[in-house]
């Protein structure tokens, strides 16, 4: 059965030669429909869940496990040592891997071992393909992080439904990892601009103020909040109060670099978070903000509206960082002198001396 490993396809028999002759690292795809989408599941664009990676060192069994998945749709890498394997795997982060025992370098659940510590975000389905059968050798090689353990000589059929199981798992995990990272989203961004949210900036500025202190550069918070806003939404309707909203906060990602982070914080509030700029420099970007908007007409039904807003500035440069939300205070503060000195307007808090 093994022997004849090597009458295969006599088109395959080329790459086959490949891995026998020169017997060193061999990275080739098989099992695929046709020559242009294997290229199209190894590529760049190529994604992991296709990708199997067969590591033994005996060329009998890497054939016999490429003849036993023929009739699967994936990319097939093979190894033929530990290190190999690592290497592969760093490049293409296969769905799966089929791993043998013993090896010339490592051995298989060394091979596991260093699998789950070296790509811990990574998540594959490892399963040891060997001829070591004891039950020792099977707790052994679980423990070291395979999921699953199958036994050599082994059953074509059975070897592809336990690689369909892998697979199963492996595409849940990934289909989890979406959804985990979609929520993740969610929870930091404002629904209606798409603007990160309180929670965002919190994280984000909290941050950035340490490195301001750290690496000397400056470091703004700007409050801002529409002027009257009440007014738009009880006039003209809450949809059409939106649209002001979201207008706002367009422009305040237009006007800021993608280095700032501008959030809305709820309501009719924002915050922008700007650094590396001078007190004049930082001033300017948000007056022209507020011109923008100042200048920016809404058509809501019949009425051209226009609406305004005013602005807060707090800053900080120096070694011992404020923390944050004494900073967005002072930011805070420096807003209700512009509301109170006629809205429309931006206020610079006095400690603010950059
Ligand atoms: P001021 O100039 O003093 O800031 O007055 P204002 O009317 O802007 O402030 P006020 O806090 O009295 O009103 C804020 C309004 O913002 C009240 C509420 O209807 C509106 N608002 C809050 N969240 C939303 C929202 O998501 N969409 C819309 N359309 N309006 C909202
Ligand atoms: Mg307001
Ligand atoms: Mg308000």
């Amino acid at each position: 059965m093994i022997d004849c490993c090597c009458t295969g396809r006599s088109e395959k028999d080329n790459e086959f030669c490949a891995y026998r002759e020169n017997d060193k690292v061999i990275e080739h795809i098989e099992n695929t429909p046709s020559a242009s989408s294997r290229t199209d599941l190894l590529g760049e664009g190529a994604c992991g869940g296709n990708k199997i990676l067969v590591v033994d060192d005996s060329p009998v069994y890497r054939k016999l496990v490429e003849q036993s998945l023929s009739a699967e749709r994936c990319a097939l890498l093979f190894a033929k040592n530990g290190r190999e394997a690592l290497d592969l795997f760093a490049k293409h982060q296969p769905a799966l891997v089929i791993t043998d025992w013993n090896m010339p370098d490592m051995e298989g659940p060394e091979l596991c071992k260093r699998i789950r510590h070296d790509f811990p975000d990574c998540y594959c389905h490892l399963l040891m393909l060997t001829s070591n059968s004891g039950k020792e050798k099977i707790v052994e090689g679980l423990r070291a992080g395979a999921d699953d353990y199958l036994t050599k000589p082994f059953d074509f059929g059975e070897l592809a439904a336990r690689v369909g199981v892998g697979r199963r798992i492996v595409e849940l995990h990934r289909q989890i990892q979406e959804k985990n990272r979609l929520l993740e989203e969610m929870a930091l961004t404002d629904a209606l601009t798409g603007l990160p949210n309180r929670r965002a900036i919190d994280i984000w500025a909290s941050r950035q103020l340490s490195a301001a202190a750290r690496h000397d550069f400056s470091f703004w918070a700007v409050m801002a909040d529409l002027d009257f806003f009440k007014k738009v939404n009880d006039t003209y309707g809450h949809d059409a109060g939106d649209t002001v909203l979201k207008t706002f906060a367009e422009i305040l990602t237009a006007q800021t670099r993608e280095s700032d982070m501008c959030a809305r914080l709820g309501g009719e509030e924002f915050l922008v978070m700007m650094t590396h700029s001078d007190k004049e420099g930082a001033e300017t970007a948000i007056e022209r903000i507020r011109k923008q908007f100042e200048n920016t007409k809404f058509a809501f039904g019949n009425h051209t509206v226009t609406a305004t807003a005013s602005f807060g500035i707090a800053g900080f440069r120096g070694t011992k960082p404020p923390d944050w939300n004494a900073l967005v205070a002072r930011a805070d503060t420096a807003l209700y002198a512009a509301k109170d000195k006629g809205r429309n307007r931006i206020e610079c808090e006095l400690e603010t001396e950059i």
